[in-house]
């Protein structure tokens, strides 16, 4: 699901327990077993579910005694991640799960998915607020000698001194982003100049299709991609707007179900690994892997999940992929006892079930070594949206808020960016602050071409602006207190390190 605000979810106020750290031992042995899959349990024989099989090692014996157990149980291989240890199949069966969970070596195994392959499922509701040619017109009007047309509104881009790092160093065409999404329309005036099709591709369905256009969107309401790539990258060429990084390139790795939006953890399987393999520098995640918005370890299903995942942003990582993800937009404390998640799975009927964010994981987010971002106004306090935690966010960036107004033409306080069609428009998000964060990145790889993902996130934590913590925190302004900021100015649970600075990174 992207990382749009759509309604308020209501969070637990629950007091701050012991402090842990966002990562976590991956698959910790003291996990406890997990139960049966409801899941699959729960699916008729006449409807197929996709499974991701996780091996315990890659080597080729064990790799073709695990496929020669998913025939046995009845599964057909889609896609084979011999290097990571991950099948992705088709089963109808619905004892497919327990049944190859129990084969020689496999470490973990589930369905991505709690309905059919076949069900359309519900779509996201659209959030956009589109551009008319007439505040275009105005726009272009106010725009100062060497601005974009419509930069006078992007108040996100002075906020971080991403215009000012634009005249030092605009970013390197030897640095791409891949923009892990519900595609990118390549064909966009302001895209076009840094796209990188030898790089993008499709991944729904958890197979690679590089066709040309595969990657752009299944439908002009499926904008998200298309928003999140033009906050990275769009050019300085005398049209609409400008990204953070506006030399660098751009490739777009469409994930989201064509039918329903999803982005099931198949497809950001192939995704990483596609990312990797196709020397992408940095990857932007602005969502968390469907259904569950939250994957917990003693469930097989949602364990599997945060497996294989895991394992293949862990490939990209090896291979020199700097990884950056949006937190949530549920203002959920990913470092409280007890959260409630009332929205998975969201592709049948979700179930309200309170979770301990320590042991039940948003995927990629709190996985190892991604870069968590937060959101902020212009402001420069929290998104009243934002999910947060002492020890979880890493870094904050401009993502908008309609509650924090700028003094620009528009007096709009989301983000403005390209939608499909050569359209613009304002969004706000987690979803929009990770592009931010993953601008800054890129500048960092443009000046230092062989720092390592660590050394990046190192560096862009080092250059981040310090921000406190807020004394008291009522985002909405109805005069409750709708969060608790934890920790000390230097790092905390709103705002991480700090404010992602771009300036810095060209200095
Ligand atoms: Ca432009
Ligand atoms: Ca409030």
């Amino acid at each position: 699901m992207a990382h749009l605000p759509a309604r308020r979810r209501a969070a637990l106020a629950l007091p701050i327990g012991v402090a842990l750290t966002a990562t976590f031992g991956f698959l910790p042995s003291a996990a406890a077993a997990p139960a049966d899959s409801p899941a699959a349990s729960a699916t008729s024989e006449s409807s197929s579910l996709a499974y991701v099989v996780n091996t315990r090692s890659t080597d080729a014996h064990t790799l073709a005694s695990v496929r020669r157990s998913i025939s046995a149980a009845g599964g057909s291989v889609v896609e084979t991640y011999a290097r990571i240890g991950v099948f992705v199949v088709h089963a109808s069966d619905p004892g497919f799960g327990r049944q190859v969970r129990a084969a020689r070596g496999v470490a973990s195994a589930g369905a991505t998915r709690t309905a059919p392959l076949s069900a359309a499922g519900t779509t996201d509701e659209g959030a956009v607020q589109k551009l008319s040619k007439a505040q275009a017109d105005r726009l272009a009007a106010r725009a100062a000698p060497g601005q974009e047309p419509m930069e006078a509104d992007q108040w996100d881009l002075r906020d971080i001194g991403a215009d000012q790092a634009a005249k030092i160093n605009p970013g390197s065409r030897k640095v791409t982003v891949g923009v892990i999404d519900t595609g990118v329309d390549d064909t966009h005036p302001d895209l076009a100049p840094n796209f990188s099709a030898s790089q993008s591709a499709s991944c729904v369905g958890g197979k690679a299709d590089t066709s040309p256009g595969a990657w752009r969107p299944a439908s002009p309401d499926h904008y998200h991609g298309t928003h999140v790539a033009g906050e990275i990258a769009a050019a300085r060429n005398g049209v609409g707007v400008a990204g953070v990084a506006p030399g660098v390139k751009v490739a777009g790795i469409r994930v989201a179900d064509p039918v329903n939006e999803l982005f099931y953890p198949e497809a950001v399987v192939c995704a990483f690994v596609f990312a990797a393999d196709h020397g992408i520098e940095v990857t932007n995640n602005s969502y968390y892997v469907d259904p569950w918005q939250y994957n917990c370890m003693d469930d097989p299903d949602q364990r599997a999940i945060v497996d294989a995942v895991n394992r293949a942003q862990l490939y990209a990582q090896k291979k020199g992929t700097l990884n950056l993800a949006s937190a949530g937009n549920s203002n959920h404390d990913l470092d409280a006892d007890a959260i409630l998640d009332d929205s998975s799975p969201d592709d049948s009927t979700p179930v309200e079930r309170t979770i301990d964010p320590h042991t039940c994981f948003d995927v990629p987010t709190q996985l190892k070594g991604v870069v968590t971002v937060s959101a902020t106004g212009v402001n420069r306090t929290k998104s009243y949206y934002s999910t947060y935690g002492r020890g979880v966010i890493d870094i904050a960036a401009p993502g908008g808020d309609k509650y924090q107004i700028p003094d620009t033409p528009s007096k709009t306080g989301t983000i403005l960016s390209t939608l499909p069609g050569g359209q613009y428009g304002w969004l706000q998000g987690t979803s929009m602050a990770s592009p931010h964060a993953a601008g800054v990145a890129a500048l960092l790889k443009s000046a230092h071409p062989k720092a390592s993902p660590a050394r990046l996130q190192a560096l862009m934590k080092a250059q981040a602006d310090d921000h406190a913590c807020p004394t008291s925190y009522d985002g909405d302004g109805d005069g409750v207190v709708d969060a608790v900021c934890k920790g000390g100015k230097a790092r905390n649970g709103f705002y991480g390190s700090g404010i992602v600075n771009a300036l810095k990174a060209v200095k």
